[in-house]
């Protein structure tokens, strides 16, 4: 169906006769789906179909038939509850599928009959955009502020690409931009403002933030709970505000966006004043456009409003689909089609780099990258494995060049610094270093590392594991992404001591288990340290929390005990009864396991048969087949104890029933360790007591 132009238009100054009826079908296709869900946020895709528009047909270099292609401009939708502003972008641009594994398929992402079934089980138009599911879609978005800080991590990377890659007659090859699309709620979250402080500090000028300044959230007019300046607020961080007063009038976002563009040296703000639910006659500027469908009636004379047929449902007039095509489609193709002539010349004059650049972004690793670990010899004082995983990262890090991270302002005490030559520190002013410093920001960090990660580069945070709770938001998100972040968590029980109770986790441990997908481990000593980073690095869908201690622990002797390559099981057997067939189950995590190997000698000596199990990764572990599981965890052996200095909370799974976890069950104390581990019963008499306390129960 052809759509007449009307003579009330509803676009200012548009560039092109069909610039209208393209914004008026990302809209009407947005009320559509949402009231055929009868679900969704039908407010802000109505007001800002006209800055996604432009943006995308005029803006952005993407090429809708490769929407994975490394320079490509990256789009993010922070305010995801207005998911169906990306859905129709994507389908009228008509972006193309690709595979998990980074292979172009030729059917559309989004067809309209995933529009159609907006919100439905298996649509790829799911209730907020998720990544890996929708191509095209570049971050999974929903809890507000994520995407924001997300986009902090995606601009930080293409700096730092560009510092590596990039070189003379190729100043170009990497200088994708990132635009970021919030609104009120994003610029409330506390992630923003730790986000945005960043940006600025790191001068990322390749980052353009759009604030859908709408003065509406759930609750009503925001006048109710923010009444900052939010252009001063931006301005105090350093970046580059500029406004809009009519999110309708496409010469103002031209001059916006021309803004950002001419933009070398700061952060861009875009402030949009929009209506919410644009268009509507009863909803316009109400909390009740932001979050449920218009309602039939009011669907009629807002599509009146549009100049639009009023019963024409989920309409794509003629035209709409060529002239994305002819444009945006167009252009992105051009783009694509020269960068990777571009990428073939370079990988002739730089064929390791080149190389590089493509592992980099099929997360591959390079030839030979866990040469250099170290082993480590038997020790009774040993190390804390803070510091032996130091040493390995150091070690990983010299052979993988886009390995890259750092801590919230803890680098010293969580060892997690590189220190070899040319590693650097990624700053204003030379953003090839790869020590990257996120200040006292837990949350920001996880969301930073999520935006790397999505850029291919390899990613890694790290801070004390009691504020892993700050960053837990991200890590989740990193989880549902299925992304390979690194985090290192350290100072990982009451072994902290005299910090008390404050820094002492408990419950973090069991927390972070309870993430789908979140590999967690715990290793017992230095080596296990090694075989825990060999995991890790092989990961490509999987994020990671390494789990280590503050306090020294010893290096076991593998002389006297089984090889630490067990850890790449989950469990293991380290130590046997004599001659095998124990009658007593002892597992344990970390610092604790070798608690567990001198009760067992112990044990031993008084001619009781135990079994010591390491258990570095739950996640691992129960990933094994039946066989593996019921030869380390023997199901008649019903004697069981744990030990964790952590909350017992999961441990009845491995124990059973009938067994005994050691562990804790309040929070910690302010103290010394050795007084703590005595008071709180983590002590070699106590683990023999309960083992042979398991003994009795299980014979009589
Ligand atoms: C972290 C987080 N808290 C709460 C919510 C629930 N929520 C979804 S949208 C919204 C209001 C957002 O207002 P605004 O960003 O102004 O969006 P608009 O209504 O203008 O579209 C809230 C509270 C959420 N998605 N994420
Ligand atoms: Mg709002």
């Amino acid at each position: 169906m052809a759509i007449a132009i009307d003579k009330s238009p509803t676009i200012k100054s548009p560039r092109h006769p069909l610039d209208e009826v393209c914004i008026n079908t990302i809209r009407t296709l947005a009320i559509d789906a949402i009231q055929a869900a009868n679900s969704g946020h039908p407010g802000t895709p109505m007001a800002m179909a006209p800055v996604g528009y432009y943006l995308w047909q005029y803006v952005l270099r993407f090429d809708p038939q490769d929407p994975i292609w490394p320079n490509r401009d990256r789009f993010v939708l922070s305010a995801g509850h207005a998911s169906m502003l990306l859905y129709a972008l994507l389908h009228l641009t008509g972006v193309r599928a690709v595979s998990k594994d980074y292979e172009r398929l030729g059917e559309p992402s989004v067809p309209l009959e995933a529009i159609k079934a907006f919100r439905q089980w298996h649509s790829r138009c799911p209730g907020h955009p998720e990544y890996r599911w929708t191509s095209g879609v570049e971050t999974t978005t929903g809890p507000l502020g994520q995407g924001l800080a997300t986009s902090v991590g995606m601009a930080l990377a293409g700096r730092w690409m560009a510092a590596h890659f990039n070189r003379p007659g190729f100043d170009d090859l990497i200088d994708y931009n990132v635009y970021a699309l919030c609104g009120d709620g994003c610029m409330m979250e506390g992630i923003s403002s730790e986000a945005a402080s960043l940006a600025a500090h790191w001068k990322l000028p390749n980052l353009c933030w759009i604030y859908d300044n709408n003065h509406v959230t759930i609750e009503g007019n925001t006048a109710l709970a923010f009444s900052e300046d939010v252009a001063t607020r931006f301005m105090g961080y350093g970046w580059n505000v500029t406004r809009v007063g009519d999110a309708n009038d496409l010469d103002m976002l031209d001059r916006a966006f021309g803004t950002f563009l001419k933009e070398r040296e700061r952060p861009t703000l875009i402030i949009v004043d929009s209506h919410i639910g644009w268009g509507a006659p009863h909803k316009q500027d109400t909390s009740a456009a932001h979050g449920e469908p218009l309602g039939e009636e009011e669907v009629r004379l807002t599509k009146r409003n549009y100049n639009w047929p009023e019963d024409a449902k989920f309409l794509v007039p003629d035209g709409v689909y060529e002239h994305f095509r002819d444009s945006m489609g167009r252009r992105g193709k051009e783009q694509r089609d020269a960068w990777f002539g571009r990428v073939e010349r370079y990988r002739a004059e730089y064929p390791e780099l080149a190389d590089q650049l493509y592992r980099m972004q099929h997360r591959q690793l390079p030839d030979g990258w866990d040469s250099g670990l170290p082993t480590f010899p038997a020790d009774r004082k040993g190390m804390a494995t803070r510091n032996s995983s130091g040493l390995v990262l150091n070690a990983i890090a010299q052979k993988v060049p886009w390995l890259m991270g750092g801590s919230a302002d803890l680098a010293p005490s969580t060892k997690t610094r590189l220190t070899f030559d040319d590693a650097g520190d990624f700053q204003a002013g030379d953003y090839s270093g790869r020590n990257l410093h996120f200040g006292i920001r837990e949350h920001a960090m996880g969301a930073i590392l999520n935006g790397i990660a999505l850029a291919k580069a390899r990613a890694y945070g790290s801070g004390f594991l009691i504020f892993s709770d700050y960053g837990r938001a991200p890590i989740r998100l990193a989880a549902l992404m299925e992304l390979p972040v690194i985090y290192v968590f350290t100072h990982d029980s009451i072994g902290v001591g005299e910090d008390g109770p404050t820094h002492q986790p408990i419950e973090q441990l069991a927390s972070l288990r309870a993430i789908p997908g979140l590999i967690v481990l715990r290793p017992a000593d230095a080596n296990e340290v090694v075989e825990a980073w060999k995991v890790v690095m092989r990961l490509h869908h999987e994020p990671a929390a390494i789990i280590l201690t503050r306090q020294d622990v010893p290096t076991l002797d593998r002389a006297r005990y089984s090889a630490a390559s067990g850890l790449a099981k989950g469990a293991y057997i380290l130590a046997e009864a004599p001659g095998g067939q124990p009658d007593v189950l002892l597992m344990a995590s970390g610092s604790e396991v070798a608690l567990c190997a001198l009760a067992h000698e112990r044990l031993t000596a008084e001619g009781i048969r135990s079994r010591v199990i390491s258990m570095p990764s739950w996640e691992i572990f129960d990933d094994q087949d039946a066989a593996y599981c019921d030869s380390v965890l023997l199901p008649d052996v019903t004697a069981r104890v744990s030990v964790e200095q952590a909350s017992v909370f999961g441990w009845a799974k491995y124990v059973g029933r009938h067994g005994q976890s050691i562990g804790m069950r309040s929070f910690g104390a302010s103290a010394p360790l050795k007084d703590l581990q005595r008071e709180f019963g983590f002590t070699v008499e106590r683990v023999v007591d309960a083992a042979k306390a398991q003994l009795e129960r299980a014979r009589t």
